[in-house]
């Protein structure tokens, strides 16, 4: 059996565990990692002829540095390296779900997305065109109901597909954050490239935008590499330039803003919401 190892990763109550259960069946234990007090869920199965190691992470809106689930997947990511991710999305909930999505998406990892809940997001009377959503971020996108196990067969075959690289709707794209934002990363991202002991863990784009953050621990690994002060300088004189030229504009918040506006775009393109599923049309 050729091994791919999976970590689901999404939002609190968006389904990781039900998928996790339905997938790995009992064979599971709970682990503990690097002295934080959230757990994780560890488990394996065979599907279609692979032996799959899966891992039930923390729920987390962000990969920022501010909890200690945020924290925990970070590492998990940086330590582990997953073949393929599985970001299991609340379909009823897109907006606030994929954000996190665009934070994989800057980190570009092979990934899957989980469109779980998708019953739920049916019954609402909306209708949401996931292949071309997916096309639009370069993930695939599977429908799924993991409560009852509906897609998961699916979700499994394009993991695999995503592994083997032979997956159509893989695709690098990253999230613009427009040009004002992404000429400030451009600089940082390039320095970053060029340095020989940056990790190889996290990508230069996925690195650069947490410098502008401001995002502590990021910081302090950066702050460890010889030259350092360079970077950290450039970092200090691109947020400088872009907050002068954008007064009481935080560039943090601006973007988190520029994100939103994607999302918010890539929905009002492919999704049509039904306020009310029992109203007639006159
Ligand atoms: P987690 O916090 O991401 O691990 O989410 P859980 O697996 O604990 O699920 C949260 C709640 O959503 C539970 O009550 C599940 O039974 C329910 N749930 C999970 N997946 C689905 C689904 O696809 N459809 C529906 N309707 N409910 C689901
Ligand atoms: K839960
Ligand atoms: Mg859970």
């Amino acid at each position: 059996h050729r091994v791919i190892n999976v970590a689901l990763i999404g939002n609190p109550n968006c389904g990781k565990t039900s998928l996790f259960n339905i997938a790995s069946g009992a064979r599971e234990h709970v682990g503990n990692y690097s002295g934080v007090t959230v757990d994780a869920k560890y488990g394996e199965f065979t599907h279609n002829g692979y032996h799959f190691n899966i891992v039930d992470l923390p729920g987390t809106y962000s990969l920022a540095s501010y909890s200690p689930e945020e924290l925990y997947v970070r590492r998990y990511l940086r330590n582990e390296a997953p073949d393929v991710i599985i970001n299991v999305v609340d379909g009823s909930n897109l907006e606030r779900n994929l954000y996190l999505t665009t934070e994989l998406i800057d980190m570009d990892r092979s990934m899957v997305i989980a469109l779980n809940m998708y019953d739920e997001l049916e019954r609402s009377g909306s209708r949401l065109d996931y292949r071309t959503l997916g096309e639009m971020i370069g993930v695939p996108i599977i429908p799924t109901a993991a409560k009852t196990g509906k897609g998961v067969s699916e979700l499994f075959d394009t993991v695999i597909r995503v592994y083997e690289g032979t997956e159509a709707a893989v695709r690098h794209v990253h999230v613009s954050l427009g040009n004002q934002l992404e000429k400030a990363l451009s600089g940082i991202k390039d320095e970053l490239k060029a340095h020989p002991a940056v990790e190889r863990h996290f990508s230069p784009r996925y690195l650069a935008i947490k410098l502008l953050e401001g995002d502590a621990e990021v910081q302090h690994q950066v702050l460890s590499l010889p030259d350092a002060d360079h970077l950290i300088k450039l970092r200090d004189k691109s947020v400088a330039e872009y907050e002068d030229s954008n007064p009481g504009i935080d560039i943090t918040a601006a973007i988190a803003d520029e994100k939103y506006g994607f999302i918010a775009g890539a929905l009002a393109e492919t999704m049509v919401k039904e306020e009310n599923p029992t109203a007639s049309s006159t």
